[in-house]
């Protein structure tokens, strides 16, 4: 790893690092990851096909081609990674497990060498006295399930419940803090609707199912995590980011209304409050049966937040749901790979969540993707990511000083890796990644980021 002298590392504000080392000393500062972006071993020790490999051989699938069969090599570099976070001075890291590793066919026959891999994570993990954030499902389900219909049919929620078991039955004894899903509109919008992400089906009938199962599988997980680890710590993980009508034109409200209920509420609201919002209600009725919304709406500890920026809607009549993607005002602030910059829509949001669950926030992912590469000297600097997590991190400074009830906060991510459909080519990682050699080198906003939250390796 490349040695950069203490002069040339940015340092957080001195009123940010102050109030950071004000906080309670139970707040975390972690970093988060997933399965498939990292991991690769993608045909290795027995790991079944999931929904993401597929998608990687379908032409335009994955830019360039790009697939996750090697990604960051995790599978055998687990205890570098781990000792990269031990360097850093995280507490915690949420990362998640490969349903497919462990159940290469979805259901029925388990896989030893997948279990094993995950004991030598948490196991790993533990011993640099981190605390392990064990995410069941990060969208990669197991191809052979989406032979049966994936989640637009309705026993995936029994499937995914056994699956949540057997990771309950093994991992509970060493894991508390457990998160039943990541993202659900994501994967279920761009899986279901948008073909931005694998299955890459374009159905209404289909995402509304897929909605609806897929909060069924997370009650069903809260009840099977409540029942095999008594101690358990129990959330799921939410995207929220506020949509805005492109060029705030009246054509677009209706868009981003819609949007709105499928990106932001179709699952904390049922969730947390029993019931869908107003137009997802009236068009899945149909799917949902006698005392589905009792199994939806389980108690959770705590709910995470994934946000970025903001995102913009437009009328587009030839989508499945008559809306598109909008573009940002031309002059609003951005990030190299285009997304919006504002910093007051995250403290926002982390009031109106406060606002309407009235449950524990973590942030369990922020970032900024770029394009980062090392210098002459091997260093790899990354002014905007810096920059944007001090504007991140002050907003969420306000958020909690106006009384959001935010308990921790988690980078996206610990490592440059394998971003969806967009393959190698945004970098979120604190931590450089050289493809081509698997090179790791931290790059200057890991120096600052250990820094902000008080190194324990100081
Ligand atoms: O890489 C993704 C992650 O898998 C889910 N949240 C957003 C990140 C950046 O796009």
């Amino acid at each position: 790893m490349t040695l950069i002298t203490m002069e040339s590392r940015p340092e957080p504000e001195a009123a940010l690092a102050a109030w950071a080392r004000s906080l309670p000393p139970d707040f975390v500062w972690g970093v988060s990851t997933s399965a498939y972006q990292i991991e690769g071993a993608a045909a290795r020790d027995g790991r079944g096909p999931s929904i993401w490999d597929l998608r990687c051989r379908v032409p335009g699938g994955v830019a360039n081609g790009d697939t996750g069969d090697v990604a960051c090599d995790h599978y055998h570099r687990y205890a570098e990674d781990i000792a990269l976070m031990r360097t850093i001075g995280v507490a915690a890291y949420r990362f998640s497990v490969s349903w497919p590793r462990l159940l290469p066919r979805g259901r029925g026959a388990i896989n030893p060498a997948g279990l094993d891999f995950y004991d030598r994570v948490i196991d790993a993990t533990l011993e640099a006295g981190i605390e392990p954030w064990l995410c069941l499902y990060h969208w990669d389900l197991p191809q052979a399930l989406q032979d049966l219909g994936g989640w637009a049919h309705r026993d995936c929620a029994g499937w995914y419940a056994d699956y949540a078991a057997l990771c309950a039955r093994r991992y509970g004894d060493r894991v508390r803090r457990w998160i039943t899903f990541n993202e659900f509109s994501v994967f279920t919008l761009f899986g279901y609707a948008i073909p931005w992400a694998a299955p890459g089906i374009v159905d209404r009938t289909q995402h509304l199912r897929a909605i609806h199962h897929v909060n069924l599988a997370h009650g069903a997980g809260v009840d099977v995590l409540r029942a095999l680890v008594p101690h358990a710590s129990i959330g799921a993980i939410h995207n929220r980011q506020c949509v805005i009508a492109e060029g705030g034109r009246a054509e677009n409200q209706a868009a981003a209304a819609l949007l709105d209920e499928h990106w932001n509420l179709a699952f904390p609201d049922p969730q947390l409050r029993g019931h869908y919002p107003p137009q997802v209600a009236a068009a899945i009725e149909p799917h949902v049966q006698a005392g589905d919304m009792a199994r939806i709406c389980r108690p959770v500890d705590w709910i995470g937040l994934n946000h970025y920026g903001p995102i913009f809607a437009k009328a587009d009549p030839t989508t499945t749901w008559g809306y598109g993607w909008g573009a940002a005002p031309p002059d609003s602030p951005t990030y190299d790979i285009g997304w919006a910059v504002f910093p007051d829509a995250f403290r926002d949001e982390l009031l109106e969540l406060t606002r309407r669950y009235r449950v524990p926030i973590f942030v369990t992912e922020n970032g900024c993707g770029g394009s980062d590469s090392p210098d002459g000297s091997g260093r790899v600097a990354d002014p905007h990511r810096v920059r944007y997590l001090s504007l991140y991190i002050e907003a969420m400074r306000a958020a909690m000083n106006a009384g959001a009830d935010v308990h921790g906060y988690f980078v996206w991510s610990l490592l440059d890796n394998f971003e969806w459909g967009s393959g190698y080519g945004p970098r979120f990682g604190l931590v450089h990644v050289d493809f081509a050699t698997q090179r790791r080198t931290l790059k200057d906003s890991a120096f600052w980021y250990s820094a902000l939250i008080g190194n324990r390796q100081g």
